[in-house]
């Protein structure tokens, strides 16, 4: 089931909140604008329903969301380097908003865009699917993209999240979700003490510029060695120089093509998410540059509150002949899928 509620105006038109709940008591919380995850509360183990992702305690906070809470990210994710890339050619220069790089779609990506939404009720699953139309060089990218992001709730305690896409003029495009997980409700303990699981042999090293030098590093020996389960604060403080560098993990994995590549897991409460994606990889990241953030349960947006698992085409890969290019091209299908299952152990 479902409601829907006025969050805020902008500009001359309103942004809705979607708020969906499954008969076991999970709730998701929906934002028009940014396409965004705003809430998702979880029993734990007790039955004890609370929040386990990083939320504003104002809703309107969420209109410039410098920390990118949430939200939808496109057209591209991460850095593209140099804030410009050529297609056919054709050098098309980016806003640098990211320093000297393009970050996330640049300052008014997906993000930061009222999006249209309907509900749709399937069985015993609700969706709500999201659609924008991106003109022809919005934020200087070539052509009209045609997106739409569909989030499922199931009664299996599982979040559906499917990207997709059309465009009619060769483009760049690669999407995901920026949302903060924390998974032991309502923050009451940092990530730290959580574990983590992830089915990734490989990771990207990045330069000073945070932008991956090319380099599929292997994660043997390294504070980037998730294979098997580790707190991710047993190595996120280390004098590694990616982690130092990065003040935590701000890094993409090379996923396995299996199910359930990542799983997080808090043991005090009991709660698990097992994650699921089509994408080849996953940007872990980390709260490593935290705002003061009002959020929600009176709490301050502090560093490694949250972690972020980015699931997308390796970043800037436009620039990497061996990374996924992330180039749709007139008359091609983007599609991906990510999956979040929730469950008690
Ligand atoms: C910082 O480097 C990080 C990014 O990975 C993150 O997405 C952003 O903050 C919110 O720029």
């Amino acid at each position: 089931m479902y409601t829907v509620k006025k969050a805020f105006d902008i500009g001359h038109k309103e942004a809705t909140l979607i708020l969906l709940k499954n008969q076991k008591g999970i709730e998701l919380q929906l934002l028009n604008y940014g396409a965004a995850i705003v809430d998702i509360l979880i029993p734990d183990h007790e039955g004890c329903i609370e929040s386990v992702v990083l939320s504003y305690e104002n809703i309107e906070d969420y209109i410039k969301n410098p920390t990118y809470f949430g939200v939808t990210v496109g057209r591209t994710s991460g850095r593209i380097a140099g804030a410009s890339f050529q297609l056919d050619g054709k050098l098309y220069s980016l806003g640098k908003n990211f320093g000297p790089n393009h970050g996330h779609g640049g300052p008014n990506g997906f993000s930061f865009q009222l999006w249209d939404y309907q509900v749709e009720e399937v069985g015993n699953q609700t969706k709500v699917i999201f659609t924008y139309l991106s003109k022809d060089m919005e934020e200087n990218y070539p052509g009209n993209l045609h997106i739409k992001v569909t989030y499922t709730l199931t009664e299996e305690n599982e979040i559906f999240i499917e990207y997709e896409g059309k465009t009619d003029r060769k483009t760049l495009c690669n999407l995901t979700n920026h949302t903060y997980f924390n998974l032991s409700g309502n923050y009451k303990r940092k990530i730290n003490e959580q574990y983590l699981r992830m089915e990734a042999d490989g990771f990207l090293p990045l330069d000073a510029n945070q932008i991956p030098t090319g380099e599929i590093a292997h994660v043997e020996g390294t504070p980037m060695d998730f294979r098997v389960l580790k707190s991710i604060g047993k190595d996120i403080g280390t004098d590694d120089e990616q982690m130092i560098m990065a003040k935590g993990y701000d890094h993409p994995w090379i996923l396995q093509g299996c199910e359930n590549q990542i799983e997080i897991l808090d043991k005090e409460s009991g709660r698990k998410m097992t994650v699921t994606t089509t994408y080849p990889c996953v940007v872990v990241y980390t709260h490593n540059y935290p705002n003061d953030e009002k959020l929600k349960h009176g709490k301050l947006g502090r560093a490694h509150d949250g972690i972020c698992f980015e699931t997308q085409y390796e970043p800037d890969g436009i620039h990497h002949g061996h990374f996924h290019s992330a180039i749709l091209d007139a008359g091609e299908t983007y599609y991906e899928r990510t999956t979040l299952k929730f469950s008690i152990v």
